[in-house]
């Protein structure tokens, strides 16, 4: 199989009009995005997706998850297809590109093949995978963690956002429960385009990251009981302060993992006190610790330090203490062929690269447990993203979404 000569490449300006066009679905409050998973907006968003998919002659199957799966034919039907894609649902102060750039760089490959008339030898699949954020229903990349086996069906539909809804009825409620079983779809390759999410690339100037490895992640969801009590009249030796519990243990995650330092990361995102009213004293805090490393070893130091800490804390305070991992998953070392392949298509179509490790987790980590896969990364403004202003160039989309195609389609095998 001959390999896509170095100029064929994507159409840069009619991905750009896709995302933008899809930009305009469930809109933020500053230029970015809110279009979390199994909102109305979401629903929309799908609904264009699978317009654009009919358009460019895509087949579109839909598993019990809601994963959408586009399907352009093959030479041999039978063999197992080559997958791109990413996710379409965002954070709430989301940007227009963190995982649309991999849904729709897809959908852009297969516009190039057909305006091309090129046939591969295996199909091609472009995939939507739901729920890669993890926002409102956690964990995150639950429909690619239930494809991988990595989490039961019924207890993914059980999962409940902040209102109590569950992920099941919601998936219902926007008309978007597939028939498929879930992992019973078998996949040659996959590679999935992201940005990067970090400011590596765009401050060596390079265009594309080709993605060797994977920071694994612990999500701590920790529960601290104290009692309300009046703020004014009650003295300070007698408060059970979950306010004061959930602050030391937030400087403690960050101090644990600057005493990892390098490759080590914690933060608190996600954090609420009850009852939340100015005059009383929080009785109970309800936040999430986020960590990562590459490393596996430091991983696992920093989260039996982290609640040792917190263990400490609450006793010191006088507060009950729960704490339960809701996410999970190990460092990943992605497909050494298919990251060479990312590779050789950044040489063969002139792109300035380098080898990166992913700090964000990705639909990709999970599906590398069933089938080889890869990541292909380009840069971002300042690194930001999870943020409305997050922004990229064109020259940037372009840029990956060519390996992209180059990296899929030479999996695939081109017909003579
Ligand atoms: O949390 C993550 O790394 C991804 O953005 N869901
Ligand atoms: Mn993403
Ligand atoms: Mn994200």
């Amino acid at each position: 199989m001959t390999s896509p000569g170095e100029n064929l490449r994507i159409n840069g300006d009619r991905l750009w009009e896709s995302l933008m066009e899809m930009a305009k679905i469930g809109p933020g409050v500053a230029g970015g995005n809110n279009r979390q998973t199994l909102t109305d907006a979401d629903k929309e968003g799908r609904a264009l997706f699978a317009r654009w998919c009919d358009e460019a002659g895509l087949t579109l199957g839909v598993d019990q998850m809601g994963t959408m799966f586009a399907r352009r034919e093959g030479e041999d039907p039978s063999l197992d297809p080559v997958y791109v894609g990413s996710h379409l649902d965002t954070q709430p102060t989301g940007g227009k590109y963190d995982g649309v750039l991999g849904v729709l760089g897809g959908l852009e490959l297969v516009r190039t093949l057909n305006d091309l008339g090129i046939k591969t030898r295996r199909p091609i699949v472009v995939t939507n995978w739901t729920n890669e954020e993890g926002t409102r229903f956690a964990p995150a990349m639950l429909a690619s963690g239930v494809f991988a086996g990595m989490h039961e069906q019924d207890w993914a539909y059980d999962r409940t956002d902040a209102e109590g809804k569950r992920f099941g009825d919601e998936l219902e409620r926007i008309g978007w429960k597939g028939e498929e079983a879930v992992g019973a779809r078998k996949i040659h390759a996959m590679f999935e385009l992201h940005i990067e999410q970090g400011p590596i690339l765009e401050a060596e100037g390079k265009d594309i990251g080709v993605v060797t490895h994977g920071q694994g992640l612990w999500w701590l969801e920790v529960t601290l009981t104290g009692k309300d009590a009046h703020t004014g009249s009650t003295p300070m030796t007698m408060r059970v302060n979950a306010g004061l519990g959930m602050a030391r243990v937030t400087e403690a995650v960050h101090r644990i993992a600057m005493a990892h330092q390098p490759d080590a990361v914690g933060a608190v995102g996600q954090a609420n006190v009850y009852p939340n009213s100015r005059n009383v004293i929080p009785g109970k805090a309800v936040f999430t610790i986020d960590i990562r490393s590459p490393d596996l070893g430091k991983l696992t130091s920093m989260r039996s330090e982290i609640e040792a800490e917190a263990a400490r804390i609450a006793e010191e305070l006088g507060l009950g203490v729960k704490i339960e991992p809701v996410g999970h998953f190990d460092p990943v070392t992605f497909d050494p062929g298919c990251v060479s392949a990312v590779r050789q298509a950044a040489e063969r179509l002139g792109y300035s690269h380098r080898d990166i490790v992913s700090g964000a987790g990705h639909d990709a980590c999970w599906i590398n447990r069933v089938a080889p896969t890869a990541m292909i990364m380009c840069p971002c403004v300042d690194g930001l993203s999870h943020n409305e202003a997050e922004e990229i160039s064109k020259e940037w989309a372009t840029a990956g979404a060519d390996v992209l195609f180059h990296a899929v389609v030479e999996t695939a095998g081109i017909v003579e």
